[in-house]
């Protein structure tokens, strides 16, 4: 079933491998529709029109207004078509089967008429997302056949990979807070909900380094990170993460989700591997992904990689702008930017995107952990003004002893569990009256008594860079479930929340809450909050050894 996607691009070759330029010309199926361009908003989105339903003359008024506009018609189904065009009653199933596919691409979006008509008539491109035909449910095991990659012996059956909106029931708060810090937050399932999929079902390894089941349990969390395990076989998970980033940016989940498993087995295995016949007798490792790594070992590259899509790269510079996901970089991409230029001068920012765009270079540099605790200090101090008894703690990969950060994540709260109350603006303030503060990204999130805020700082003196940070005021009675939520890694807290949630238990940012009632994916009843007043409590409660937080680091 891969075929389709491979047998797309096997048909046109040629086409991907011609310049934009030469495309235009050279496709003998494009009907050229000499129109005057009354509008441009179509620029870059190559449409295809299946009929039936829609009926010829209405599909030529189509073709003429796409023209009209600045797009292109056409006339047969390619990998360079953008989005598919089908009657408004046309449910995925029989469109596929109109079209003779499997599944589309996802680079091909498959959109009611009625979207084009609206794009007409607003005369803008707009978001696919109320047009778009629904993905049917067995179009996930549709998937898992495709890249076999979940046929592993211990690995989950179909029925128990939870669909991505079950994700957010390990803690609809959590994930609220996630996607509020996340500049990922406008995709439908970030490459955290996908994770958490894998995660929750196979933590860690699931063989040993002796091959067998880890005698200390197989949740990441509780294993120490510092006894990560070697990676015999890199020079394979190498080329299938460059495989795995081109999909997460494509916006191909379920490939992500495919080729993370793998990943994750082949990194834990105990040692290289030499045959087809052991990929295959890995759990997470089906067929097809052995395929691909019988054709890494036996020649040392991945064909697949050169056809890597050309949207990759432009994708990956447009979602690395703080404030833009997968879907604004890829409208981004249909409406023909292709360089940040492009993104400055035409495209229609927010006020995020633009501070990300303004210091782009900046929040992609990490930054070393001296400036981070120096960054710390002037939170920490401009806290102490207000009140000295305000605890201030740098959590994220600066508590986890990384030599690099990110950005900052300074936690703070009050042992009196009254006096955080009145700190956040003020403190805010103060920051933004010394120059410290220079844009505020979410100036303002409360989240039950948790208040968060996303901004930039930057150090005093020459030569300072603009660096990310994240001040988040807690309840003295939270705060060791935030301190741990804080701390991470994602990785690490996702594992915690799956263990927990094995236990009847739910843990969030919040609170580690006992007699939690869950019917399927619904949380039906909240359950009691347990008294945590360290990070140690939420450990043994979970019944896991307590890890340090250089220990989280997974
Ligand atoms: P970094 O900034 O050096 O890149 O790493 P970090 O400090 O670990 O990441 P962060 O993005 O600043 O997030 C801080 C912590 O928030 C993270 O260590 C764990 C927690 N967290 C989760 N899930 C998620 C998530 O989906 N996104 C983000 N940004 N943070 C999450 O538990
Ligand atoms: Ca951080
Ligand atoms: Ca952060």
């Amino acid at each position: 079933m891969e075929m389709e996607l491979h047998g797309i691009f096997k048909a046109f070759p040629k086409i991907k491998r011609q310049s934009a330029l030469e495309r235009e010309a050279a496709p003998p199926n494009k009907k050229k529709v000499q129109e005057t361009v009354t509008g441009n908003f179509l620029s870059g989105v190559k449409i295809h029109i299946l009929s039936a339903g829609i009926g010829s003359a209405r599909c030529n008024i189509f073709e003429k207004q796409i023209a009209q506009n600045g797009g292109l018609f056409e006339r047969a189904l390619c990998p360079t078509v953008t989005h598919v065009i089908v009657d408004d009653s046309m449910d995925r199933d029989r469109a596929l089967r109109l079209l003779k596919m499997d599944r589309l691409p996802v680079s091909i979006e498959l959109v009611k008429s009625s979207w084009l008509s609206q794009c007409i008539s607003e005369k803008k491109l707009v978001d696919t997302a109320n047009y778009s035909l629904p993905i049917p449910d067995r179009y996930l095991e549709t998937q898992k056949t495709e890249e076999d990659s979940y046929s592993g012996a211990s690995c989950s059956t179909v029925s128990e990979i939870p669909v991505p909106a079950e994700t957010n029931e390990d803690g609809t708060s959590e994930q609220v807070s996630e996607r509020a810090d996340e500049h990922k937050e406008e995709d439908g399932v970030s490459q955290n909900d996908l994770d958490a999929l894998i995660n929750g079902l196979n933590p860690v390894g699931e063989t040993s380094s002796l091959g067998e089941k880890p005698v200390s349990g197989k949740w990441v969390c509780a294993q120490s990170s510092v006894a990560k395990i070697q990676n015999h076989n890199q020079h394979i998970t190498d080329k299938l993460e460059v495989l795995a980033k081109a999909y997460t940016h494509q916006g191909d989940k379920w490939r992500v989700l495919g080729y993370s498993k793998a990943i994750n087995a082949l990194k834990s295995y105990h040692k290289s591997i030499d045959s087809y016949e052991e990929a295959c007798k890995i759990p997470g490792i089906g067929k097809r992904m052995a395929d691909k790594i019988q054709e890494i070992m036996e020649s040392g590259h991945l064909r697949k990689l050169d056809y890597i899509g050309q949207d990759v790269p432009v994708l990956e510079l447009f979602s690395n702008i703080w404030g833009a996901g997968t879907k604004t970089a890829k409208l981004w991409y249909q409406q023909g930017f292709r360089t940040l230029e492009d993104i400055s001068t035409k495209a229609q920012l927010n006020s995020q995107q633009k501070i990300g765009l303004k210091h782009y270079d900046d929040f992609l540099d990490r930054m070393p952990r001296e400036e981070a605790a120096a960054i710390e200090k002037t939170v920490k101090n401009a806290a102490h003004c207000l009140n000295p008894g305000l605890l201030a703690v740098a959590c994220g990969s600066y508590r986890r002893g990384k030599t690099t950060c990110g950005d900052v994540d300074v936690l703070i709260t009050h042992p009196d569990g009254k006096s955080h109350r009145n700190v956040f603006c003020q403190l805010l303030q103060n920051l933004h009256q010394t120059g410290f503060l220079t844009d505020d990204l979410v100036s303002h999130e409360g989240n039950g008594e948790q208040m968060k805020y996303l901004g930039v700082c930057r150090l005093p003196g020459p030569g300072q860079h603009h660096r990310r940070l994240d001040i988040i005021v807690v309840p003295y009675a939270e705060f060791a479930c935030s301190l741990l939520y804080f701390t991470g890694s994602a990785h690490f807290n996702r594992s915690m929340r799956a263990l927990a949630k094995t236990k009847k238990m739910s843990l969030s940012e919040h609170s580690l809450n006992r007699d939690v009632m869950r019917q399927g994916s619904l949380k039906v009843c909240t359950g009691i909050p347990l008294s945590t007043p360290t990070e140690r409590d939420v450990f043994t409660f979970l019944g896991i050894p307590y890890r340090e937080p250089h220990e989280r680091d997974w």
